[in-house]
């Protein structure tokens, strides 16, 4: 397995939409299981294919606390959506940054597992949250650009600034 790099926003790459998986391989298992490596040593909940440069429609999730619930979630759509939930967000990709974001409380998701085949799952809590901020990031969308245009200005010019005084 190994640690893969988390690109960071603004980094353009985060701007890609992911493209489907056609066939669950080997290479496929091997980005997963370097995924979740990835993202356990984070630490993380939650991690998309984006982050580390990879444009293809897969996510995984664990929100358990002894990190034995991984999710594999690949070409993942949305069948349902039901209630409304604001939850204070963060992101591997913009480190330090956390703010409330209005997502569904409760989404119902299909998707291929490991071994390519369908199933739904049911979602709600922070599963479900971080479920959509991650269906996001296949969009190429990143939790930030939910906020104000004053808040994102305030993100980005606090990011370049640490981006100068580690130069
Ligand atoms: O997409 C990502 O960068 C992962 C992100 C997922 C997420 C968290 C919270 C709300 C929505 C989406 C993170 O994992 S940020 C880190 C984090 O929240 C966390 C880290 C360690 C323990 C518990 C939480
Ligand atoms: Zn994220």
């Amino acid at each position: 397995m190994a640690l893969l790099p988390i690109l960071r926003y603004p980094d353009p790459r985060l701007h890609v939409v992911a493209e489907p998986i056609n066939v669950v391989n080997g290479e496929i298992r091997r980005l997963i299981r370097d995924m979740l490596e990835t993202m356990y040593a984070a630490p993380g909940v939650g991690l998309a294919a984006t982050q580390v440069g990879v444009h293809k429609r897969l996510i995984i999730i664990d929100v358990s606390e002894m990190h034995d619930d991984l999710k594999v979630l690949i070409n993942p759509s949305i069948q349902e959506r039901s209630g409304h939930a604001t939850v204070e967000e963060g992101c591997l990709s913009v480190p330090g940054v956390f703010e409330k974001v209005a997502r569904a409380e409760r989404i119902t998701v299909r998707a291929l597992n490991v071994d390519g085949c369908t199933f739904d799952l049911e979602a709600e809590g922070l599963l479900a949250v971080c479920i959509q901020h991650e269906m996001d990031h296949l969009e190429g969308k990143v939790f930030v650009e939910y906020l104000s245009r004053l808040k994102q200005q305030r993100i980005l010019a606090r990011i370049r600034k640490q981006q100068r005084q580690a130069m």
